[in-house]
């Protein structure tokens, strides 16, 4: 392993002066370093965004990286092969590598991206190198030395990071509490006032404590697939216009495909209520901040067609405007600061069920019926 600080020095002695990203876990020392100097760490919406960012700062004539997890890649292949690998912009990518090398070790939804990652990058004709856990600063040095050569070509080199292969770090301090509620008491009322009807719960500890709070066959648990909450429940909404479709969301996903707010107003499924939990940070990934105190979601959904949004800040008024968004025609968004998580974090839904299990019962569930044959 290497520390998180010499990870990040090495980089800056290099002449990397910007890094961005969307967290992963394995990577919550480095980027909790660089939060601390302002102007240091992009928290991007999503990985294509992160490399387009990184690109700009090399168009420039700087050097930045790349942080991401394994199931960001399909996010950021359009970026890498249409801007980066065809203009030849020199940029240097970390992946992390769930799913790998067992996949049984790791969450279902890392599996199929565990296996593939070294491949595509082979496919793409990347260079890559792997940094194990085992390894050291020598090895790290090496690795860079290497890539750097790469870059001068204008090629794009990847390292694949084991768990880990990079220390923890403090981040920075944590934002106030005042005026946030508790996320577990939010997530009982909203499955309480879902009263039957379908739930998408979004990806990390939010499905997690739905889980762990109120199972049940209408709830479809997402593990992966960040930022596609709301579109799973327009889908449901259109073909079942008769019932409420809740989504659980989380800020962090909601910011990370925000252009589905606008998919969503233009075709205005009067029946969906989008919840969304802002805590300010990617909880799940271990804390790194998010850019919602940049934006206001709820202002953003107004702007973009939602027939009505709010900002709640008790649960008398969760209760209200979720009831209010249940009899007039939405969509509707109902925005609730919640604070950091803390105490043990439930199960996920795939400890228990499979996840062809959790689509049978859901569909089960919506239509009322014997579950469909896939
Ligand atoms: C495309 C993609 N990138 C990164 C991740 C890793 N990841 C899992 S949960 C999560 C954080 C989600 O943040 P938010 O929606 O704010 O919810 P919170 O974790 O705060 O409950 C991240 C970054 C992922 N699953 N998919």
């Amino acid at each position: 392993m290497i520390a998180a600080e010499l990870f990040c020095d090495e980089l800056a002695q290099r002449g990397f002066t910007v890094a961005s990203g969307v967290p992963c876990s394995f990577f919550g020392g480095p980027i909790a370093l660089l939060s601390r100097t302002p102007g240091s760490y992009v928290p991007a919406a999503n990985e294509g965004a992160a490399l387009a960012t990184a690109a700009g700062v090399a168009l420039a004539g700087g050097r930045a990286y790349v942080m991401l997890q394994n199931s960001g890649l399909g996010n950021l292949v359009n970026p890498l092969t249409s801007l980066v690998m065809t203009y030849q912009v020199p940029v240097l990518t970390f992946v992390s590598l769930r799913g790998w090398p067992d996949p049984a070790d790791d969450e279902p939804q890392h599996e199929v991206m565990g296996g593939l990652t070294h491949p595509l990058l082979d496919l793409l004709g990347l260079p890559h190198w792997r940094l194990g856990a085992d390894d050291g600063p020598e090895r790290f040095a090496e690795i860079l030395g290497a890539a750097e050569a790469t870059l001068e070509k204008g090629q794009a080199p990847f390292v694949l990071v084991e768990k880990g292969a990079v220390g923890k770090a403090a981040g920075p301090v944590p934002a106030e509490d005042e005026g946030r509620l508790d996320s577990a008491e939010v997530v009982r009322l909203v499955s309480k006032l879902a009263d039957g009807d379908p739930v998408v719960a979004t990806t990390g500890y939010t499905g997690r404590e739905l889980f762990g709070i109120d199972d049940q066959p209408r709830n479809f648990y997402m593990q992966g697939s960040m930022g596609h909450a709301s579109s799973i429940a327009l889908g449901v909404a259109m073909a079942e216009p008769e019932r409420t479709v809740v989504v659980l969301d989380g800020d962090g996903a909601v910011l990370m495909h925000m252009g589905t707010l606008s998919s969503i107003s233009d075709q205005a499924p009067a029946n969906l209520v989008h919840v969304v939990l802002d805590n300010g940070i990617h909880e799940s990934t271990g804390g790194q901040r998010t850019t919602s105190t940049a934006t206001r979601i709820e202002e953003v959904a107004v702007a973009a067609g939602y027939r009505t949004a709010h900002r709640c800040h008790s649960l008398d008024e969760v209760r209200t405007r979720f009831e209010e968004a249940r009899r007039a025609p939405g969509p509707h968004l109902v925005l609730i600061p919640t604070k950091r998580r803390t105490g043990a974090v439930p199960p996920r839904a795939t400890n228990t069920h499979t996840p062809e299990a959790i689509r049978d019962r859901f569909s089960a569930a919506l239509r009322k019926a014997a579950p469909p044959s896939f």
